[in-house]
């Protein structure tokens, strides 16, 4: 294998970091296997007997989420970073992190991993490498990208380098934790003029795993905006009819809001079927046709876990059934997973996910943000067409959010530039994928408030410029499965139900189904609720008063963003507040 073009900067981070050992990743099933069993002696994973190839594993308590406090965009200039993400001169940041990796990985070994973020041949298709003193990683990026140095056969130049170390250097003979970490002192920092990545402190999901967040959307998105692409916090779904038309739709939820669960919907309505090409991440490019075409940047799911059941979605619980990494769920006496909502009682004798006796007084026996990694191969609805390197082409893009009121089930933007304000007002209530207050409103655009590398404002700015650059452009849409009525109850069922919503779609799509304009957008004239006991009125209800206040509240949102604001969204802000106050 030809590495010599990389040796530079492995020798420097070893300089740097000083390991004990380094490993180059071969990305094979036996290298895999070997640091599994490595990680079993060390009393990180416990081999799951109910599931092949599956561990458990908990991380410290105070490393459970993403950390978007510690999390630093470092462009040259401040405005550069925006309103909405922390910024650092990158000068000064690289001599923190000097500081900080001086020495990190001593008594450790870095593992060195190549990977390829989308299909390997796609022209689309980026290569990381991310250096790592974390067994745990490693395992994860194997997962969740074409991971291994046989990737970088026949490549030049041409990568993002990446470096994390947990950041707790070990003294000769002094014992490991299972899950070394270093709360004090994490920093999640993104260069995007080098477009390069420096994590520390953390060994946790997005945090730590290089490729998902950091690279697919920080990075990329920056990339994105430089080459005339989107990179976006989407999943991407396959949907056929009865009569076998075959479209694909994505859809941008922020964390933890039902992205997996739709990406894998089990339809309820008869002769509809839904195929998954991924569930968190796409990449959009033009295609010769004009069509926008999606791949899906990574190879597995990193879902959460508490909730998902046969019930809630039966595909990702028969994905889960072998060769899965759990990473804070509960675990039984006979060597299986539980969490709350997985559809049965707790066993007697359950272990927590901090790894004793579970006591239901002291809390949930899985953490609310806890995990599952697996090879989206395994799911039995992967889409014939997900690894093709041309991607697939988009019919429609769905926003939505978590809010229990105000926004309907369902609209429809007028056009691209409404589209893309429809984005732009995303909000959401948090959830525990990321540290912070759950259930609290944030204005979340585009669900990429945690992942834009650059100025949001710019990023308005580059999606208005993408709808000048072709005629085959998908409608936009928004949706909202969680509504609530006055007694306090969710109005929609939701999970494969969300097919009725879907079907709207494909036939708006086409042309065929007919909506009703109202202030806000297009609502459904009718949707298919055949067997359904729902209120679609109130579902879809559009209360003038609560707008009003919606379009307040995205009046002084929008001022944050000062000269950076595009003033076509502006523009569909007055022209909604004047159509709700007609
Ligand atoms: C994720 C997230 O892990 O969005 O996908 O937090
Ligand atoms: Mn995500």
């Amino acid at each position: 294998m030809n590495i010599s073009q990389y040796q530079t900067w492995i020798d420097e981070i070893v300089a740097l970091c000083k390991p004990s050992r380094v490993h180059l990743c071969d990305g094979s099933e036996e290298e895999y296997d070997r640091i599994a069993a490595l990680m079993v002696k060390q009393h990180t994973l416990i081999p799951l007997k109910k599931r092949p190839s599956s561990f458990w594993c908990h991380s410290d308590p105070d490393d459970v989420a993403r950390v978007e406090e510690c999390t630093f965009i470092c462009s040259e200039q401040k405005i550069d970073a925006g309103p909405t993400n922390n910024w650092c001169a990158p000068r000064e940041m690289h001599e923190r992190l000097k500081t900080l990796f001086s020495g990190c990985m001593q008594g450790r070994t870095m593992y060195v991993v190549p990977y390829c973020m989308g299909p390997i041949g796609s022209p689309y298709s980026k290569i990381g490498i991310e250096i790592t003193d974390s067994p745990y990683v490693v395992l994860n990026m194997k997962i969740m990208t074409r991971m291994g140095m046989p990737i970088l056969q026949g490549r030049s130049g041409g990568f993002v380098p990446g470096v994390h170390s947990v950041g707790v250097p070990l003294k000769p003979h002094q014992q490991d934790v299972p899950w070394p970490c270093n709360p004090k002192q994490r920093m999640i920092a993104h260069f995007p003029d080098e477009s390069s990545i420096w994590s520390f402190g953390s060994g946790y999901g997005g945090n730590a795993l290089l490729g998902k967040k950091c690279f697919a959307l920080r990075i990329a998105s920056v990339l994105a905006r430089k080459e005339g692409w989107l990179a976006e916090h989407m999943l991407i779904l396959g949907i056929t009819n009865p009569q076998g038309q075959k479209k694909y739709m994505v859809a941008a939820f922020p964390s933890a809001c039902g992205k997996t669960n739709l990406a894998m919907l089990t339809p309820t309505l008869p002769g509809w079927k839904v195929e998954c090409v991924g569930d968190d991440i796409a990449w959009l490019h033009f295609g010769a046709d004009g069509r926008l075409y999606a791949i899906n940047p990574e190879a597995g799911y990193f879902g959460v876990a508490p909730g998902t059941s046969m019930k809630t979605n039966p595909n990702a619980m028969q994905t889960i059934r072998k060769n899965t990494l759990f990473t804070n769920v509960a675990r039984t006496l006979d060597g299986d997973v539980w969490w709350e909502g997985i559809g049965q009682e707790a066993p007697p004798g359950l272990i927590s996910w901090l790894g004793g006796p579970w006591d239901p007084k002291k809390g949930p026996a899985a953490h609310p943000n806890a995990r599952f990694t697996a090879p989206s191969s395994q799911n039995p609805i992967y889409d014939p067409e997900a690894e093709n390197p041309q991607g697939v082409p988009i019919s429609a893009v769905i926003f939505g959010g978590r809010r229990g009121s105000v926004i309907p089930l369902i609209y429809e933007s007028f056009h691209w530039q409404h589209g893309v304000f429809l984005g732009a007002s995303v909000s959401s209530e948090m959830t525990a994928a990321a540290k912070g207050k759950i259930g609290t409103l944030r204005h979340d655009p585009f669900a990429m408030l945690p992942f834009c590398g650059y100025n949001m404002g710019d990023y308005f700015a580059h999606w208005l410029e993408m709808g000048k650059r072709s005629k085959g452009l998908p409608r936009i849409y928004y949706v909202n499965w969680f509504r609530k009525g006055a007694d306090g109850q969710y109005l929609w069922p939701g999970f494969g139900e969300n097919v009725r919503v879907l079907k709207w779609i494909f036939e708006r799509t086409s042309n065929l189904a007919s909506a009703e304009q109202s202030p806000i957008g297009y609502l459904p004239a009718a949707l298919d609720l055949s067997g359904l006991d729902v209120d679609l009125r109130e579902i879809l209800r559009v209360d003038l008063a609560d707008w009003q206040r919606e379009v307040q509240e995205l009046t002084s949102y929008f001022q944050l963003f000062k000269d950076r604001m595009p003033s076509a969204l502006l523009e569909e802000l007055r022209g909604l507040k004047q159509r709700l106050s007609l």
